[in-house]
């Protein structure tokens, strides 16, 4: 089809952002200087594929007017989601937190369900909406991810099922919660939001328990706007869930179960389809930045870049720092502030974890949870901007500000304690 306006083709974008040098304490924004990079730097900054291609689909879309309902993009999205992680089924969703609803509800989840606290609160939220009662576990100090060890504790005859998080992509030990859940005869799901084309013992996810959850928000790797996929290999699964994203509809007009809207759109399918077709050398991008600050954050004492190596399949979507105060000199606060000054705009994910937010914090009787893996992490990590919108050069400056920070780390925290301080009021 000939489009009748001219697109640029590129994914990857010119990265045409100067930014100021700065080696002294005195340079820091923090002081009220211009910050290091005039426009902000994002964690999330969304990949953009081929626009022709794009523009082509939705072309396509219009002139055949399905819009959305099953229709082509989305059946085809599905397949290629399906073909390239090895799953049986891939259903299409609106977006993750919807998806882990359907899911949670396909595979019948009642009273509690045990799952990390260092999550988005998406995960929680989703299991809340739907009545059920999250318990939150710790994790393991190196994965991050739910610790098998202390899920025995947790389990009570309401107990129903298990969410997993690969947080960050680093995918939990499904062995054994695998076994952990057939022992205890309870469902396993996981959000993989944050786990597209991730593997472990050369496993893509998306096949692991009785379904995986994956998030296309416009800020992941593959992103249709919004949007998210459930992958189950379970027929009986796949059923319930394409029944429950539409009305619980099972024919036109017999509906045979509670349903909700979950559907996928068709722009949202062929945003993702011309994503597919640039995500390797996406990946390769996150790939080089992931190498890049871990080259030049190594040498930066009490600041540490969550590992990812050996032969797993990664996406590098997040870029993860944890900051040791005691080493730095610094806090992950007063670090991530003095960034956000110079414009690179660093997110605390995932702060504060979920059981200490307001709406899951215990009531003043209730037993407050004890988390302290959870709480040690989750007082400790920073994202930091990474993606197709930065370049080697951008992240150079990043680490240059981080250890700029760190060399001057207790002084700049005592600067900042001195001007937060409320001045004493005149005495009459
Ligand atoms: N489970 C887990 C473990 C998750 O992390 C998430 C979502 C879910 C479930 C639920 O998935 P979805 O229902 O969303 O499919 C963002 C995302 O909205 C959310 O999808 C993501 N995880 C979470 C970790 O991050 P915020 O509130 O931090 O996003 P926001 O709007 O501040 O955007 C982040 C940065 O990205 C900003 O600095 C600006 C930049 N950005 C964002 C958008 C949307 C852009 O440059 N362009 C854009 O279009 O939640």
């Amino acid at each position: 089809m000939q489009l009748p306006y001219d697109f640029p083709r590129a994914s990857v974008q010119p990265l045409i952002r100067p930014w100021i040098p700065k080696w002294r304490l005195e340079d820091l924004a923090l002081w009220g200087g211009p910050p290091a990079f005039p426009e902000p730097l994002h964690v999330g900054r969304p990949n953009i594929p081929d626009r022709r291609r794009f523009f082509e689909r939705l072309e396509d879309i219009l002139d055949r007017r399905w819009l959305t309902n099953n229709g082509l993009y989305v059946q085809e999205f599905e397949r290629k989601v399906a073909a390239m992680l090895g799953v049986k089924h891939c259903v299409a969703v609106c977006n993750a937190t919807v998806g882990l609803q359907v899911a949670a509800q396909a595979l019948g989840l009642e009273g509690e369900v045990i799952l990390p606290s260092f999550t988005f609160v998406a995960t929680a939220h989703a299991l809340r909406w739907l009545g059920l009662t999250p318990v939150f576990c710790d994790i393991q100090p190196d994965t991050l991810t739910l610790d098998p060890d202390r899920i025995e504790e947790l389990i009570t005859p309401r107990t129903s099922g298990i969410v997993g998080v690969h947080v960050y992509g680093s995918v939990c030990d499904v062995d054994r919660l695998e076994a952990l859940a057939a022992h205890h005869k309870l469902s396993l799901m996981y959000d993989a939001a944050h786990a597209f084309r991730c593997s472990r013992e050369g496993r893509m996810v998306g096949g692991n328990g009785q379904a995986e959850v994956f998030s296309f928000h416009a800020t992941k790797v593959l992103g249709t706007f919004e949007g998210g996929a459930v992958t189950t290999n379970d027929d009986e699964v796949d059923r319930k869930l394409r029944r429950a994203i539409s009305f619980g509809l099972n024919r036109e007009d017999e509906v045979v179960a509670i349903g909700t809207n979950a559907k996928m759109p068709e722009v949202s399918a062929a945003m993702g389809l011309t994503a597919l077709e640039s995500l390797d050398e996406w990946l390769a991008i996150n790939r080089s930045n992931y190498a890049a600050y871990r080259e030049k954050l190594e040498e930066i004492p009490g600041v540490s870049i969550i590992p990812f190596d050996g032969p797993e399949s990664r996406n590098y979507q997040y870029v993860i720092i944890r900051v040791d105060e005691e080493r730095a000199g610094l806090s992950r606060d007063t670090l991530v502030e003095a960034l956000r000054a110079e414009n690179v705009l660093a997110r605390r994910y995932f702060y504060p974890p979920c059981h200490l937010m307001k709406p899951y914090r215990p009531s003043a009787s209730g037993e407050p949870a004890t988390l302290p893996v959870t709480e040690r992490v989750s007082s400790q990590v920073a994202a930091l901007p990474t993606g197709t919108a930065v370049g080697p050069s951008e992240i150079q400056q990043v680490c240059q500000l981080i250890r700029l920070c760190v060399e001057h780390g207790r002084e700049i925290g005592e600067r900042i304690l001195l001007r937060n301080r409320v001045p004493a009021l005149p005495t009459a």
